[in-house]
């Protein structure tokens, strides 16, 4: 019953372009995604697995974190993508020891990302020795000594780095935080750090936790959803039909995007009969900002905001809320109502009467969320942003009442979870502390390595050992050729993963590749079935049990790989008692429950119809534990990034055929690119100007402010409505144009979606 792979790598030749669809979702969703599963997974399989996702004793869909709703469950809770997620994880195609023998490193080195992850699930563990052309099949008993040996030879444990990837259960989460911290270091990177980093710093600073202070019920209850940044008809699709439910119940949209997203301005919900024949327009208003406008545009709005209650006193300020619970109000009066009109029209793009229609849209409505993703986050003002945003909530006191917040709508499916189990370089006093009383273990307090501070310890030689508990490190990080460059220089990388990736192939002297259970598997301890539980974007807590069985009698769970490495490296008398975590997971949640805040009762909270959902002390009872004890109003000086004289400012974006650095297929349907990836979307009149024709072939070259240059080759050029001076294209083949030091204040976070690119006619035809 196992399949092959294609054969045939990526042709970019191939590639077409239609116009950009008007209707997200709808009957073609269904059968693109049904067509998808039965490929990988044949009829049974399919239609076994698709009927238990998001289904309350079901398995979490490894998609998106985008809650279920906590009454009704329909028969079908996923869409498209969730079920293209499914399907690539559930595949029967593999990737055996006889694959390994048949094709060298240096081979599949030269293949594609998508050409890597179509050849199906890894099924053994597998070692590439120094030297080595070929990775070999290992014992699983070798492999944990193998890292441990490294990790015991290390001059200090903070050499050794530990990434984490978002679809890591809660269970594996807490462990591995454990294990890494018994071992003494707190260098765990993680996705976040690239993706929502900035909303957790916005957010903690302003309202004291970094997460979204909305439920999924908020949405019917609002009467205004600003949504930007976001592009949730490919990446969040079942947040549509919350969205398209919210606006039968009255609530106004507002989309603020540089590009007219396919989802956000039609939608035809595949779920209900009325969805099949007739769709909706989700959007109201759409504004098509310039990239990296929204601070601007934020700042406008609170300018207008104080304007309009200059004319009606006593009805947009909500005082009472200012006064009993924010700080810092005075000095964000003065410093708003200085704004500079002119420069935020250049700034965002946007006119006078669109600010001011969304201003009044704001005064007009007594619920209103904010939701936003990587448009915001990946940007060099991205924490100042989302600051902003949260600025105009506070002033209409709209969070921590019903149907109004902050709703940071995060990626990967348990990245919020990860935070929460302690995933982080820098978790809090009290956590470690609890961490340390717990276990009789002393966990370090020094800071450790986030994402790019790890690419530069790698880089310059002060780390050598990397650990991926799952993920693509090398394809998702920015400066591709500094990052494969700064793997190659350790001593050993080690990757737990499901699928094949870059991140295997670019690799230290010694490799291994760990294969692990996935989210739709199941996972048997002692012949007991075993569960996990995940926390989605809302803070909701949840059991995933995995059905489907394993491909291969060589996976292991990632809660085995972990408590067997750590009873390799400290030996079975160590205070840790992970052979009892490996054989029961309920023993790890009842540690779970003693360690995290929030987590009292975990094993019996979590097996509620809905789960349960975590404290959250702003949306509970509007308390806000910041440094001042209130909710901070914060000030900060404008930034935006004018488009220099015969440049563009490029984001790096998904298409709608991709989950990250996994690529599903090569169709972007909703933006008409059809059978390749290497595309440049750019505005005809800026194609033109710059003296090239549409569908042209380009190099295209990043500049960065110390002189450097980097580049790729051989894009096409795509005339698409994006605003002047603005370009797209796709993550993760433009990861090589951002530079390393392109970060984010204060998170760090690489800037992915503003890159000043130049056109130069393409080298090679
Ligand atoms: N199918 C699928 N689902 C996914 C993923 C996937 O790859 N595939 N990835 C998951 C992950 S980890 C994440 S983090 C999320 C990502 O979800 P998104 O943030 O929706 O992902 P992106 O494709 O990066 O899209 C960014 C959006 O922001 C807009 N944008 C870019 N710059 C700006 C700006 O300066 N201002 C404004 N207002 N808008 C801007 C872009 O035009 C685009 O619509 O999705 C998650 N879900
Ligand atoms: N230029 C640019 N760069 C970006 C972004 C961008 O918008 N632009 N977005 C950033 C964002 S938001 C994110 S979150 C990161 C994503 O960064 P990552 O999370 O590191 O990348 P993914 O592509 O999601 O990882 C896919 C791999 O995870 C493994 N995997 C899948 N499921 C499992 C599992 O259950 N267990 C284990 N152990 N492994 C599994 C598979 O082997 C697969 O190849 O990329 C970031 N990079
Ligand atoms: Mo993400």
């Amino acid at each position: 019953m196992h399949r092959n792979g294609p054969t045939q790598d990526i042709d970019e030749s191939a590639l077409s372009v239609t116009a950009p669809k008007e209707q997200a979702a709808g009957v073609t969703a269904v059968a693109v995604s049904l067509t998808r599963a039965v490929g990988e997974m044949g009829v049974i399989r399919t239609a076994r697995t698709l009927a238990r996702v998001n289904q309350v004793h079901g398995f979490d869909c490894p998609g998106c974190a985008w809650p279920e709703p906590t009454g009704h469950r329909r028969p079908a809770e996923f869409c498209e993508n969730g079920a293209k997620a499914v399907a690539e994880e559930a595949t029967l195609r593999t990737v055996t020891p006889e694959f390994f023998a048949e094709h060298s490193v240096d081979e599949l080195a030269g293949k594609s990302g998508y050409w890597l992850g179509q050849q199906g699930r890894l099924t053994h563990p597998m070692v590439l020795r120094p030297g080595a052309t070929h990775y070999t099949p290992i014992a699983w008993d070798d492999a944990y000594r193998l890292v441990t040996d490294h990790l015991g030879a290390l001059a200090s444990p903070d050499e050794a780095v530990f990434y984490t990837s978002g679809r890591t259960s809660n269970e594996t989460a807490f462990l591995y935080q454990l294990l890494v911290r018994a071992y003494g270091t707190n260098n765990l990177p993680d996705c976040s750090n690239m993706c929502h980093e900035s909303s957790g710093a916005a957010l903690v600073s302003s309202i004291g936790i970094g997460k979204g202070s909305v439920s999924i019920d908020d949405f019917a209850a609002a009467d205004l959803i600003i949504v930007a940044g976001q592009n949730p008809g490919t990446n969040h699709p079942r947040m549509l039909s919350a969205l398209a439910n919210a606006k039968e119940q009255g609530a106004k949209i507002v989309a603020i995007n540089p590009l007219p997203e396919t989802g956000l301005l039609g939608f035809r919900d595949p779920q209900t009969v009325k969805g099949f024949t007739s769709g909706v327009s989700i959007a109201d208003d759409f504004l098509q900002i310039r990239l990296g406008g929204d601070m601007a545009l934020f700042q406008a709005l609170g300018r207008l905001l104080f304007e309009a209650e200059d004319r009606a006193p006593g009805t947009v300020v909500d005082r009472e809320f200012v006064d009993a619970h924010c700080a810092g109000f005075a000095e964000y009066e003065k410093q708003v109502r200085a704004v500079d009109f002119d420069t935020a029209l250049e700034a965002t793009g946007l006119t006078m009467a669109e600010l001011e229609r969304t201003a009044r849209r704001m005064t007009e409505s007594k619920n209103i969320i904010i939701c936003w993703a990587m448009g915001l986050t990946q940007q060099v003002h991205g924490v100042a942003t989302i600051e902003e945003a949260t600025n105009l909530l506070l002033l209409r006191g709209m969070i921590g009442k019903p149907g109004a917040g902050v709703c940071p709508v995060r990626g990967h499916s348990n990245v919020q979870g990860d935070r929460t189990m302690g995933i982080w370089e820098k978790m809090p006093e009290p956590f470690l502390a609890a961490l340390d009383k717990e276990f009789g273990i002393v966990s370090p307090r020094k800071h450790g390595f986030d994402t790019v501070d790890a690419i530069r310890a790698m880089r310059d030689g002060r780390a050598s050992v990397f650990f991926g508990m799952g993920g693509n490190f090398v394809s998702a990080t920015p400066d591709t050729e500094v990052t494969e460059a700064a793997l190659r220089n350790c001593a050993l990388t080690v990757q737990v993963s499901t699928k094949l990736n870059r991140s295997h192939v670019v690799h230290g002297s010694t490799a291994l590749i760990l294969p692990t259970l996935g989210r739709t598997d199941k996972d048997l301890r002692d012949g007991v079935k075993q569960q996990v539980s995940v926390e989605d974007s809302m803070s909701m807590v949840h059991l995933s049990t995995g059905r489907l069985d394993p491909v291969s009698k060589y996976l292991r769970s990632e809660v085995a790989i972990v408590c067997d490495l750590a009873l390799t490296l400290f030996g079975a008398d160590h205070p840790v008692p992970w052979a009892t975590f490996r054989r029961d997971y309920d023993t790890i949640r009842d540690a779970i429950a003693r360690v995290v805040p929030g987590c009292a009762d975990y094993n019996t909270k979590v097996r509620a119809r809905n789960g349960f959902v975590l404290p959250h002390p702003p949306r509970d009872s509007r308390e806000f534990r910041t440094s001042t004890g209130k909710a901070n109003f914060a000030v900060n000086e404008l930034h935006w990034t004018p488009v220099p004289e015969g440049r563009l400012i490029l984001q790096t974006l998904r298409s709608h055929d991709q989950y990250n650095t996994t690529i599903y297929g090569l169709d972007d349907r909703y933006r008409g690119v059809h059978g390749g990836r290497k595309v440049v979307l750019v505005h005809p009149d800026d194609i033109t100007e710059l003296g090239f024709a549409e569908n042209d072939l380009v190099d295209v070259i990043s500049e960065w402010t110390d002189g450097t240059e980097r580049s790729v080759e051989g894009f096409r050029l795509i005339g698409y409505p994006t605003p002047r001076g603005n370009a797209a294209a796709y993550y993760p083949e433009t990861n090589p144009l951002v530079p390393l030091d392109h970060v984010a204040a204060r998170s760090n976070t690489p800037v992915s979606k503003s890159v000043t690119i130049r056109l130069q006619r393409a080298s090679h035809e």
